[in-house]
């Protein structure tokens, strides 16, 4: 036989893959939002300097989970191939990595905010599966070694079923562990069906010319299907609304409890809010605007009563993740509500179902707490929501800020009248001008469109008249205090990025 620790490193592959998708496989069925992989998963996610993730987002975008996975599935695949090596040379060496592995999976699982105990049928299947098939393959390829010289067809042939079988079950296991992917399925089927209440209180309309008919600006109100997903969840969580509750503790003078079907039941409002993340670039698109259909949080704050001293309100998801939000900004006129509406739906999974919280003004990773469990009346003294330890500070109001959407991508226009068009917010304060200008000369006045409220953005246009060539052109945005946007470039962390954003734009003849 020709290098038999290729074959030996491809039982290692097989074996410890079909371990994991047996492991993934099993926690499908127990543990739908825990899983071996996504228990690790998270844990890294936790874990990583705040850098190795800014550069995560940087390089893959919203595609950084998949990256994660995948490359945790590289690494899985060559300890692998090395826990066939070393298994072969010597019998139990292999089965000690696999063992590792299984520790490291089993202290993941129970690192989690959503751990159960069943939950912890996953790395131990996954480790059981993989010593097993792991013992068995190189025993096999031990036999065939050793036949080799005298009749070397029946050996070889079991170790190379062995080995397909194997593979067969890996690849069977990890698709049908994808598609269970959590009870996403079932929990979907239930929000298409759940039939949301009217609004006590209905969104003010949207005024006539809110919306430009300009090519290429974005809609003023972002579909759902198009709305920028930010969360640190590998695997979405799936939330029975049924078995949902959510809980007031803390500095309350009572704790309160509320169910979905009690939460539905009360005096609903809907309104336009934009939210937007605080890692949005300046001119980039992690920014969008829905109608909320959901219950003020000052209402249940106002249930459980408030002890004085508090100044914080920590919001925590179904997966652990929390977000520290100002008392004051959730008890003051605003419309921070618990949303259980966007864009007349039910919550899309991806974006909190079955409850989560929206706050006008701040940026959303500390306010905007998606699959939402509790609310912890506290002090920012005392307790510190997920982003403020990680290099981000512990207040985020949103940062005026403005973008030019047209012309669009390449920006190549022809010589002559030229729009230029985008949007402008400032939530909570409002726009009151946008004004652009080409190779830093005046300052010229946009035309705007009127806001939906002061918590959404505005869109505006200006046509300006160009001679073939190279121009640059800037934006800014003045709110209705009479403040101008910050000129100044700053980075995103750690409280949001400021700075003009500045096109380049190719006119030719
Ligand atoms: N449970 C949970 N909620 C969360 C987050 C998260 O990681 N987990 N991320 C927050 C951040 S940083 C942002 S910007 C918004 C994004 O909401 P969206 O995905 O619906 O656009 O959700 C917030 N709510
Ligand atoms: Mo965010």
């Amino acid at each position: 036989m020709e290098r038999p620790e290729r074959w030996a490193a491809a039982a290692g592959i097989v074996a410890i893959g079909a371990g994991v998708a047996g492991g993934e496989l099993v926690a499908g069925f127990l543990s739908p939002s825990l899983t071996p992989m996504t228990a690790v998963g998270g844990a890294i996610i936790d874990a990583v300097p705040p850098a190795v993730k800014d550069w995560a987002i940087a390089v893959f975008g919203t595609g950084d989970k998949l990256a994660l996975l995948t490359g945790m599935m590289v690494i899985i695949a060559a300890l692998a191939a090395v826990a066939g090596a070393v298994e072969r040379r010597r019998r139990f060496a292999g089965v000690w990595l696999i063992g590792i592995f299984g520790v490291v999976g089993f202290l993941a699982v129970l690192s989690r905010a959503q751990f159960s105990e069943q939950a912890l049928a996953g790395p131990l299947v996954a480790a059981v599966l993989g010593i097993v098939l792991l013992r068995r393959l190189i025993q096999q390829l031990r036999d065939w070694e050793a036949a080799e010289r005298i009749s070397r067809q029946p050996a070889r042939r079991r170790f190379l079923q062995g080995l397909a079988w194997g593979g067969a079950l890996a690849a069977g296991g990890g698709a049908l562990g994808a598609i269970l992917s959590g009870a996403v399925v079932g929990v979907n089927d239930v929000r298409r069906k759940l039939i949301l209440p009217r609004p006590r209180s209905a969104a003010p309309p949207i005024p006539t010319g809110a919306e430009m008919a300009v090519d290429g600006v974005g809609p003023l109100v972002t579909p759902n299907a198009d709305f920028y997903r930010i969360d640190t969840a590998l695997r979405v969580p799936a939330l029975d609304a049924d078995a949902w509750t959510l809980k007031v503790t803390g500095m309350v003078e009572r704790e309160v409890q509320l169910d979905f079907a009690e939460l539905l039941a009360k005096p609903l409002i809907e309104r336009h809010v934009t939210i937007s993340c605080v890692s949005n670039e300046v001119g980039g698109d992690l920014i969008g605007n829905a109608l909320w259909l959901g219950w003020p949080v000052r209402e249940l704050l106002l249930m459980a009563g408030v002890k004085s001293g508090a100044d914080m309100v920590l919001s925590r998801s179904a997966d652990g993740w929390t977000a520290g939000t100002p008392l004051e900004a959730l008890t003051d006129t605003r419309d921070s509500i618990l949303a259980v509406g966007m864009n007349g739906e039910a919550l899309p999974l991806e974006h909190g179902f079955p409850v989560r919280m929206i706050v006008p003004g701040l940026y959303g990773y500390v306010s905007a707490t998606k699959w939402l469990t509790e609310l912890k009346v506290t002090r920012f003294a005392d307790d510190v929501g997920y982003w403020t330890p990680r290099g981000w500070s512990e207040r985020g109001p949103i940062k005026m800020s403005s973008r030019i959407d047209v012309p669009a991508t390449d920006r190549v226009v022809k010589a002559g009248a030229t729009t230029f068009a985008g949007v402008a917010w400032a939530q909570h304060t409002g726009i009151s001008k946008v004004e652009l200008r080409v190779n830093r000369g005046e300052w010229q006045e946009a035309q705007l469109a009127p806001g939906i409220s002061r918590d959404t953005w505005y869109q505006w246009q200006l046509p300006l008249e160009f001679t073939p060539g190279q121009y640059e052109v800037q934006v800014r945005a003045t709110d209705l205090d009479g403040d101008v946007q910050v000129e100044e470039r700053r980075p995103v962390a750690p409280d949001g990025a400021t700075g003009y954003h500045t096109v380049r734009v190719v006119v030719t003849s």
